[in-house]
């Protein structure tokens, strides 16, 4: 009778301690802004960025001057794509260009922020960000609503 009791009380154990990890999961995946890795200095290595999200990354200057990041369309939108200067005192300036490699747009924050607003094709899309001193940035990639169909 004692061992049941004790095979019972460690299966609820158990379901309280997978609980308590999904749990945790979500309440991290629901995080509201997921800050850039340190595998992002070259293309291969770009962060995928959600279209409506927005990541907050650091720039350290000469050792850490470029921070890459991806995103993927899957119909034609219109994007802005803002990125805003939160501390430091640089410059930073974003490049945006086709999965080929062309370029289609740029803009910088030396007025503190910068955005690009795009009706893009769909595809796979790369954002790089370059700056010239130390700085904490926001990027966002937001998509347009449709206009009313007239
Ligand atoms: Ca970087």
């Amino acid at each position: 009778m004692d061992t049941l009791k004790s095979v019972r009380l460690s299966r609820w154990w158990a379901s309280c301690v997978v609980a308590c990890l999904v749990w945790s999961g979500i309440s991290y995946a629901a995080a509201p802004a997921a800050v850039a890795s340190e595998t992002d200095d070259t293309r291969l290595g770009a962060d995928r960025i959600e279209i409506g999200a927005s990541v907050r990354g650091t720039m350290a200057p000469p050792t850490d001057s470029v921070d890459w990041f991806y995103f993927e369309l899957e119909e034609e939108s219109t994007l802005k794509l803002g990125l805003d200067r939160r501390e430091g005192e640089g410059t930073l300036r974003m490049n945006l260009s086709k999965a080929t490699g062309e370029d289609i747009g740029d803009v910088d924050t030396s007025g503190g922020s910068g955005s690009l607003e795009l009706t893009l094709a769909p595809g796979l899309y790369y954002i790089e960000l370059t700056a010239d001193a130390a700085a904490t940035y926001m990027l966002t990639v937001a998509k347009r609503k449709k206009p009313p169909s007239r």
